[in-house]
């Protein structure tokens, strides 16, 4: 990872809306393979609650708290993507995305696991919301890995 990686910005004007009409979430790997997932199978998989989760917003103050709600990225991941990969680009529309690390999902943060969330509060995700939106408990600070409107989970 380095300064010019734009899956790691220093800092980032949020976008307020969603970039494009069609949610469709697709899991890509190796020699090119890909595959959509529905929210109807997200919704499938054991789910995790992350409670009293905050949205630090460069320049708009914090909002929340939040409980999330949805699977590990970690089993979504190995749901589709053979072993031997070593990181995730979860990548939004817009373009805004993050860079998962394996050791990241393996030996997640005491906070709890990084989920791909398609809950909030109880209720599912608005597209205008996230509809699927990655939740990294360990990042506080200006939520710059908290990724709305996930499009593409490249596994690398
Ligand atoms: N897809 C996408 N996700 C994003 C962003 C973005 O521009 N696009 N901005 C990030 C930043 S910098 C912030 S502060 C939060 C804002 O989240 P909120 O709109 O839920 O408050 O979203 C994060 N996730
Ligand atoms: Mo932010």
């Amino acid at each position: 990872m380095s300064d010019a990686d734009p899956l790691n910005p220093h800092s980032h004007e949020p976008s307020p809306e969603p970039p494009s009409p069609d949610p469709t979430l697709t899991i890509l790997w190796s020699h090119g393979r890909s595959q959509p997932i529905s929210i109807t199978q997200l919704q499938q998989f054991t789910a995790v609650t992350l409670e009293n989760c905050t949205i630090v917003s460069t320049g708009h103050g914090t909002s929340g708290p939040f409980s999330f709600t949805g699977p590990p990225l970690l089993d979504v991941v190995e749901a589709y993507a053979p072993a031997g990969w070593s990181q995730v680009e979860v990548v939004s529309g817009d373009g805004f995305g993050t860079r998962i690390f394996a050791t990241e999902l393996t030996f997640p943060h005491a906070q709890g696991p990084i989920i791909l969330a398609h809950t909030c509060n109880g209720r599912s995700l608005t597209r205008q919301e996230g509809l699927v939106r990655l939740i990294v408990p360990s990042e506080t600070d200006d939520a710059l890995r908290q990724v709305k409107w996930v499009q593409l989970l490249r596994v690398l």
